[in-house]
């Protein structure tokens, strides 16, 4: 099957869709699309994803959007027993992770980094980059709790739990702020740090976006 990606590559959700493939060292044709280069607003690119935003990922004649929904999907497809547990009670755990970081660990170190980066200094809130980064802080050290007991938030292998939390290791890692000590986070980065897959996918230059609201 041809596998089609849709997505600026400095997009943390399209990175979840590269690490993935990476991973998974399946073959695609990348469409870069979104941000500078605009796109998500045309009926052809709103028939495909009437959300009209980046990643949109075709395979074959099925086409997805969410990066969550696309991440799940090329494990589920193309690596069970690689970054997709085949029992239910290990995808649990999973899936719990996943939709945590959907829910309330993403939206936390977004909003920092929509403050701290993508905000002009000059429009900065200070109020706004002390909760984002307290709400931050929480959400990586229960991340690091979790590490302190296994080496992935899945367990002991990498799975799409992993891919969809560990973006936004580049962009805390590099961001201008006072990081807490959290050991088990910074070990499970160096892990990281060690696949191919996530150094191509994640440590992605975020200079274009700096200072910039409008995408
Ligand atoms: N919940 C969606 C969020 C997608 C999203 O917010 N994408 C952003 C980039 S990270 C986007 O398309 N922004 C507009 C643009 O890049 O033009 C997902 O996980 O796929």
């Amino acid at each position: 099957m041809a596998i089609t990606l849709w997505g600026r590559l400095n997009s943390a959700n399209v990175q979840k869709a590269v690490w993935a493939l990476g991973e998974l060292e399946l073959p695609y044709q990348h469409v870069p699309l979104g941000g500078s280069f605009g796109g998500t607003d045309t009926l052809q690119y709103l028939a495909m994803n009437p959300n009209g935003l980046v990643p949109t990922l075709r395979d074959g004649e099925l086409t997805v959007w969410e990066s969550h929904a696309i991440v799940r999907y090329l494990s589920a497809e193309y690596g069970s027993g690689l970054l997709f547990p085949m029992e239910a009670r290990d995808r649990a755990e999973v899936d719990q992770w996943t939709d945590w970081t959907a829910t309330t660990f993403q939206p936390a170190w977004i909003a920092l980094f929509w403050q701290k980066v993508r905000t002009p200094v000059e429009k900065q809130n200070q109020a706004a980059i002390d909760k984002a980064l307290a709400d931050s802080v929480r959400c990586f050290r229960m991340l690091d709790d979790r590490l302190g007991d296994v080496p992935y938030l899945g367990g002991e292998q990498l799975t799409y739990a992993d891919i969809v939390a560990g973006v936004s290791l580049f962009r805390w890692s590099t961001m201008q702020i006072e990081r807490p000590s959290l050991p088990n986070v910074e070990a499970w980065h160096a892990r990281l740090e060690e696949r191919a897959a996530f150094r191509q996918a994640v440590n992605v230059s975020y200079d274009e976006l700096a200072g910039r609201l409008s995408f």
